[in-house]
């Protein structure tokens, strides 16, 4: 027995070393984690949620897309802020199809700027729209969360890859479940994030065909997974020759983040196919249903589960380490490509 003991310790020290360096080759350096900036900038988080608080207080509206920046830029290319990108020739994400209801990008700028006076060249637009992301939806009267900063930004953006990879608010629930998963994100991901429609608007648009072209042949076919009733409202304020008309994502409440989104798509009442698709599959209807008319306890839980399936979008083909570069200004790479 006694002989066994050193070898046992002399393995188990080995171990750990072992597992120190492994942690340390990939850990600091190479990883997202909570506080990254702690040293190089501690003051990015505050300058962030301050511009943020400083300008939903005047423009409340604005926190639905600070909000969808986050899904935008993670769902294409990874959380690399390739959304923010200007294309000289208009074919960066930005000009897709999908965006052309992103708003905010001035924000980024703001918020850019005054922390590249602090503390510059250290903080990526990655990072930025994570945090921004964040601190609209504690502004909304939602969760708040640790983010984990440690992105870099990329230098490639363009229009194709926006349109691929975003999903369209048609889409069934096999669809959906497919796309989040490509994406490594779970189908309890998929229930939590897209509660984020419990802010913001949407043009009528995105929903024209589920009101007046649902079987695709012009006929003035609706959807029959809708609301009746709620039917009737969408088609007052969308009418057919007026799609520049929006709506709010969750009537009465469309500037606080809340749980109530679920007692919308529970009632037939999610503004896209995408919500109604919700109650198509076990275990997203299981979540619908437990957080519908929610307590107090169903709220707090609903919070924190959001926060984790943000923060795991967050994950989504980050660059970290050496990869990309951190960008001097949000809508341009710091050095044009090299090719002719
Ligand atoms: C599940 C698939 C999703 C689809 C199909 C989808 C689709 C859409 C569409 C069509 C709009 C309306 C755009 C407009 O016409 O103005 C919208 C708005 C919005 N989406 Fe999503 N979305 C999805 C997931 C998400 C996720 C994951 C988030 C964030 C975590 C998000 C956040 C938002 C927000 C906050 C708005 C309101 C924007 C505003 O107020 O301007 N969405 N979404
Ligand atoms: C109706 O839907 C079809 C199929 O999606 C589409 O090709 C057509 O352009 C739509 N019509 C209108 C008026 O949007
Ligand atoms: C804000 C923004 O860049 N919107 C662009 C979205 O895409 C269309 C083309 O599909 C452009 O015309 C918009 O300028």
């Amino acid at each position: 027995m006694a002989s066994l003991k050193p070898v046992t310790s002399l393995l188990l020290q080995s171990f750990l070393i072992l597992t120190l360096i492994l942690h340390n080759a990939n850990g600091d350096q190479n990883c997202l984690k909570v506080g990254f900036y702690e040293e190089s900038c501690p003051q990015a988080e505050a300058i962030t949620r301050n511009i943020v608080n400083e300008v939903l207080a005047i423009a409340p509206s604005l926190s639905g897309p600070l909000l969808r920046m986050f899904f935008h830029d993670c769902f294409v290319r990874g959380c690399d802020a390739s959304v923010l990108l200007d294309s000289p020739t208009k074919d960066a994400e930005k000009d897709a199809l999908p965006n052309l209801t992103l708003r905010g990008y001035q924000i980024f700028d703001k918020i850019k700027n005054a922390i590249e006076q602090t503390c510059p060249g250290v903080v990526s637009c990655a990072d930025i729209i994570a945090l921004a992301a964040r601190d609209a939806v504690a502004a909304m009267g939602g969760p708040s969360w640790e983010v984990e900063t440690g992105r870099r930004d990329g230098i490639i953006s363009t229009a194709n890859e926006a349109l691929a990879n975003l999903p369209p608010a048609s889409l069934n629930i096999n669809q959906l479940k497919l796309i989040f998963q490509q994406k490594g994100l779970t189908v309890r991901d998929l229930v939590l994030l897209s509660a984020a429609h419990t802010i913001g608007i949407s043009h009528c648009s995105s929903i024209t065909n589920r009101l007046y072209n649902f079987t695709g042949n012009n006929d003035d076919s609706s959807d029959p997974s809708l609301d009746s009733e709620y039917m009737a409202r969408l088609k007052m304020k969308c009418q057919k020759d007026n799609m520049n008309m929006i709506v709010e994502m969750d009537p009465g409440s469309f500037r606080t983040f809340d749980e109530h989104y679920y007692d919308l798509v529970a009632k037939r009442r999610g503004l896209f196919q995408t919500d109604a698709a919700l109650l198509d599959d076990p275990e997203t209807k299981a979540y619908v249903d437990t957080h519908r008319g929610g307590d107090d306890l169903s709220r707090q839980e609903f919070f924190i589960d959001f926060g984790v399936s943000m923060v795991n979008m967050g994950r989504i083909g980050v660059l970290t380490g050496n990869l990309g570069e951190v960008r001097k200004i949000c809508s341009k790479v710091n050095s044009l490509p090299l090719t002719p």
